[in-house]
């Protein structure tokens, strides 16, 4: 399969609500959608979640537009990709380029759609999906208050999520849990704090441990796994890794050493879907959970998440919510709605199975650039 044309899109959304996190505040978010068309007019679109700044990731849409255009569009657009695996063959291409995961990730995403497409079928048969629907939560960001954070817990649950995550950092944290564990002790729970503890500063979250949580989420530095060891010894709640995780080999260590008891996978973060089986794979094997995480993406990321989200070792909810919760007006034709039983159907149509609505797409341009073979 030759590629005909890449394009790029610089995006940015106003979000429903603004999310905070222990990295900061937003109310809009930046990413990258990718377009690409093979020689006979098919088209696949791919979604790089890298963010306007780098508060959870070194990555950034600048960062990203730029490995993108000099590296990744290059090696895609040099010679045929290989018919039977194109997303095999351009990771293959790519190989000599370090990190910049989602970038990659972003690229990657567009052929896996793209060959689905020219095959007529969906990402989820591609990838080995199982489930029809896969069960959902939801990722509630740092509120205002403690009281505010109680009563958005309960519209969230209300609407049918069947698990609560909330965003936590120093001094708003077992506070917090406790006043939504007191109003709502049977309801599946669990704390994000992305990155902002230290070995030393999260001994004040052992009083977490009573709270009956399914996991803790990132509590200390991105780059650090031997602590998350040390601080996993000190607790009986299970700790899940986000950040940590960048590729199949830190999933691996991070078992070895018990790092973590649970691995949060998202597609963007580990540098695309092959990584994210892999790691979903290697987890299985060794009979440790795994969930799809969520980075806000818009109805081409989710759809992939969905995807992903049904191979058999996703066990617990995932961060993937409905296109309300997030967006006003995607750019997906498809929005995605939460079922009565607090599910998200997976699509099954060829490749992600959405249709992109172009005149969204273009209202939440910032640029675009178009790329072509060399002559
Ligand atoms: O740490 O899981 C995270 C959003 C952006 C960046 C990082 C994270 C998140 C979320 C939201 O928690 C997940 C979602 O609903 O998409
Ligand atoms: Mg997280």
């Amino acid at each position: 399969m030759q590629l005909a044309r890449l394009t790029f899109y610089r995006v940015r959304m106003p979000l429903q609500h603004p999310f905070e996190t222990s990295f900061g505040r937003m109310t809009h978010r930046e990413c990258i959608v990718v377009e690409a068309e093979d020689e006979a007019g098919h088209i696949g679109w791919g979604e790089c979640p890298a963010d306007r700044d780098p508060g959870y990731a070194y990555e950034t849409t600048g960062t990203a537009w730029h490995i993108l255009q000099e590296f990744l569009a290059p090696a895609a657009l040099q010679t045929p990709l290989n018919d039977e695996a194109p997303a095999a063959d351009f990771q293959r291409r790519v190989r000599a380029v370090r990190g910049h995961p989602m970038a990659k990730a972003g690229l990657e995403m567009a052929l896996w759609d793209l060959h689905g497409r020219r095959t007529g079928r969906s990402l989820r048969a591609l990838l080995g999906g199982v489930q029809e629907r896969v069960p959902v939560g939801v990722s509630i960001g740092l509120q205002p208050s403690t009281d505010a954070l109680v009563r958005r817990v309960g519209d969230f649950l209300a609407l049918g999520y069947r698990r609560i995550k909330i965003k936590i950092k120093p001094g708003r944290d077992v506070g917090e849990v406790a006043a939504v564990r007191r109003a709502f002790p049977d309801t599946p729970l669990q704390v994000d704090a992305n990155s902002a503890y230290t070995l030393e500063t999260a001994r004040a979250l052992k009083p977490l441990d009573d709270f009956n949580l399914l996991l803790i989420e990132q509590p200390l530095a991105e780059d650090d796994l031997w602590d998350h060891h040390k601080l996993q010894a000190e607790f009986r709640t299970p700790i899940c890794l986000d950040e940590s995780i960048v590729a199949p080999r830190h999933a691996r260590q991070a078992l070895e050493m018990d790092a973590a008891r649970v691995i949060n996978i998202k597609q963007g973060r580990v540098g695309g879907l092959l990584n994210a089986v892999a790691i979903h794979n290697l987890a299985q094997a060794q009979g440790v959970p795994v969930w799809c995480g969520g980075m806000l993406e818009t109805g081409i990321g989710r759809a992939a998440n969905l995807a992903l989200a049904s191979l058999p070792n996703f066990t617990l909810p995932g961060d993937i919510s409905a296109t309300d919760r997030y967006y006003a007006r995607d750019i997906t034709r498809e929005r995605f709605t939460l079922n009565a039983d607090g599910t998200i159907t997976v699509p099954d149509a060829p490749g992600l199975g959405i249709t992109v609505d172009r005149s969204a797409l273009a209202a939440y341009t910032l640029r675009s650039t178009r790329l072509t073979p060399p002559a």
